[in-house]
């Protein structure tokens, strides 16, 4: 499902949008927000993950989420033991920006055998952490430098080398909460030579964003912090986003 998703993203002509849900945040004033936005066309799928787990409750949040929301919920952990085992799919980040052996194959390895029971579907992609203004959390607790923004020759041979490794999805990451969303030149310059579906996250917040992404060709764009804290605010954004799509 996750691969179909990504590969349907890819031949439209405008990007797709995932919510993303931190297990460590509290949405539930959001969730029927994003009920909505998912019945209304504007919300494509949910990704559900983050760097830290700070309460017990994930598994009546991931109830909730599965309840409520009619969309595809994907797993986007720090951690591939944290994969709820009814997702619809798992986004297997290697940290290709980094140079920290464990989030480049050391989790994946402990992971790998609870993951093939699982029986979940795994999609092998590349995560690039991108300079975004401020210390990301990613970059922090992953203790890896990020691949400075006007850097687009070094972030394409990142991702080149990634795609010749065999992965499936390039993931452009500003880090939660970035000032400043990952450059609209970059994004261009990846999706116009490489043949995998783009993803990118960090620091979006505005309709005029999510269209100059969505131009530059990014495939599916997501969107955190705003959801948080203004999902009124950020739904408005997407319809005008998606509106302005079809017009
Ligand atoms: C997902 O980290 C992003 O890739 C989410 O970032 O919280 O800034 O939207 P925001």
């Amino acid at each position: 499902m996750l691969s179909k998703f990504l590969h349907r993203a890819a031949q439209q002509k405008s990007a797709s949008v995932a919510l993303l849900v931190d297990p460590s945040s509290q949405v539930e004033e959001g969730l029927s927000c994003l009920a909505k936005g998912v019945e209304e066309g504007c919300v494509d799928a949910v990704f559900y993950g983050g760097s830290l787990r700070t309460h017990s409750e994930e598994e009546a949040q991931w109830n909730t989420l599965r309840q409520k929301i009619q969309a595809p919920i994907f797993a986007f952990p720090s951690n591939a033991l944290q994969v709820h085992p009814t997702a619809d799919g798992l986004l297997h980040l290697s940290l290709v920006s980094g140079r920290n052996p464990d989030y480049l194959i050391g989790r994946h390895v402990e992971a790998a055998v609870y993951l093939d029971e699982l029986g979940i579907e795994v999609v092998p992609t590349a995560y690039l952490l991108i300079d975004g203004g401020k210390v990301s959390t990613a970059a922090y607790i992953t203790n890896t430098t990020p691949i400075p923004s006007d850097k687009v020759d070094i972030a394409y041979a990142t991702a080149l080398a990634s795609v010749q490794l065999g992965m499936k999805a390039i993931y452009l990451e500003a880090g939660s909460g970035a000032d400043n969303a990952v450059p609209v030149k970059m994004v261009k310059t990846l999706s116009s030579k490489l043949d995998v579906p783009i993803i990118v996250g960090g620091g979006i917040r505005s309709a005029e964003q999510l269209r100059a992404l969505s131009d530059a060709g990014a495939d599916v764009l997501v969107i955190g912090n705003a959801f948080e804290e203004n999902p009124f605010q950020i739904m408005a954004d997407l319809r005008t986003f998606k509106c302005a799509v079809e017009v």
